[in-house]
């Protein structure tokens, strides 16, 4: 018996022994490694996330191994005349404005009553109210002088009055040129989106490096939210689908004014034609944030001028956008409107309200949720949408 223990031991020493030498090749291999990332081994570095996914023949991460079709660049619809083709949009958001209106001053005889049923149309689309007492002493002007009959005048008369408190001289193209230095070199504009959570800042800045790319710029994104992963990863996923890199760091909680400085000076060596600085969304009563907000923008500055301050506001929001555009102005120098989700509420009278608060213009406009629906600002077609022109 005691023999046989012995034996048994010698027996598992030995086949042990022959394990070890047998070939690796023979081993099953380890799959589910995690992806090698130098950015992973040093969160706190701000890296550069390509426009399009990496190519070469690697067996792992996963990730990479999409099907090609994920990594095709779209074409971003032309701009010219998105304005036009979304305008139906404020009307089919069931926008009163118009359509009331023209109801009332279609009466045969207009009464107090008419002209202050008149005013009150205008205050809950949100005019304001300055505009709108403007707006009624001018019809009642035009209407004491020339009488109105027929609705086709009265039609005409409403639109001209409308435009005229838009206002179509203000400027409200981007000032996406590229800056001259010193040194006579050209650096590329830098456009930074402000505003409170949720108005549509990453969906803007995704909209407009498409309407970029489609009047043929070469855009960079700065990921400068660095509050929650996942405002990176949404705003480099609109990247990729035009072709466009973004700079990012994915460390949550880096200092969004060193990627904001990161993207410029990526901006600069690429050659760029335009920097999208995108921002964390911040309350305007939060004086912590509104300081970062500060910042963010003074070191971004500090290779040139920040070309674009766009607040982005929410129009379904109402006066509240108001409020909030005023702090933010304070703070950074708004120097354009974008209002999104205009296609979601009948207040469009909050176009003339903003511009009449701050004294700078709605240059943007979001029409909808689609990847191009968002509209270089056409006071013509603003107001024919308003009245319902199809
Ligand atoms: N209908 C409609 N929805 C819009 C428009 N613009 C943005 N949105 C939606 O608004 C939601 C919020 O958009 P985001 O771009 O994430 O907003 P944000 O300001 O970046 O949000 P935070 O970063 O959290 O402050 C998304 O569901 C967008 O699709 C628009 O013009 N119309
Ligand atoms: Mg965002």
């Amino acid at each position: 018996m005691d023999n046989w223990w012995v034996i048994l031991i010698i027996a598992v020493v030995v086949i042990g022994a022959l394990a070890l030498f047998i070939p690796k090749a023979q081993k099953p291999k380890k799959v589910d490694k995690p992806a090698p990332s130098v950015a992973k081994t040093d969160p706190s570095s701000t890296e550069v996330t390509p426009a399009t996914p990496k190519t070469e023949a690697e067996p792992e991460p996963k990730t990479l191994d999409e099907p090609a079709a994920a990594a095709e660049v779209e074409t971003p619809e032309p701009t010219q005349g998105r304005m036009t083709r979304l305008r139906s949009r404020l009307a089919r958001s069931g926008s009163p404005l118009g359509s009331t209106l023209l109801k009332i001053l279609s009466r045969d005889h207009l009464s107090e009553d008419d002209w202050e049923e008149i005013e009150e149309t205008l205050l809950v689309a949100d005019v304001g109210t300055t505009p709108a007492m403007e707006l009624v002493d001018r019809l009642r002007e035009e209407v004491r002088v020339q009488g109105i009959s027929d609705p086709a005048k009265v039609r005409e008369l409403l639109r001209e009055e409308l435009i005229r408190l838009v206002d179509p001289a203000m400027d409200r193209s981007l000032a996406l040129e590229k800056t001259t230095q010193d040194d006579g070199t050209k650096a590329p504009a830098v456009v930074m989106v402000v505003g409170v959570n949720g108005t549509g800042k990453t969906t803007t800045v995704g909209k407009l490096a498409r309407v970029l790319v489609a009047d043929e710029k070469q855009p960079i994104l700065g990921a400068a939210d660095t509050f929650r992963a996942a405002a990176s990863e949404q705003l480099t996923t609109w990247g990729r689908r035009v072709g466009v890199e973004t700079v990012r760091s994915d460390k949550e909680g880096a200092d969004p004014a060193s990627v904001a400085f990161e993207a410029v000076e990526k901006g600069h060596q690429d050659d760029a034609d335009v920097v999208l600085i995108d921002t964390a969304g911040r309350l305007q009563n939060k004086a912590g944030l509104m300081d970062e907000l500060g910042k963010i923008k003074r070191v971004a500055s500090r290779k040139g001028p920040i070309n674009e301050v766009l607040l982005v506001l929410d129009a379904t929001t109402g006066q509240n956008g108001l409020v909030q555009a005023k702090v933010f102005s304070e703070v950074v120098d708004v120097t354009g409107v974008v209002l999104t989700k205009l296609d979601g509420t009948a207040k469009g009278g909050i176009v003339i309200a903003v511009q009449r608060e701050l004294g700078v213009p709605v240059k943007l406009v979001g029409l909808g949720e689609g990847a191009d629906d968002l509209a270089p600002f056409e006071t013509d077609a603003f107001v024919d949408g308003l009245l319902g022109a199809d």
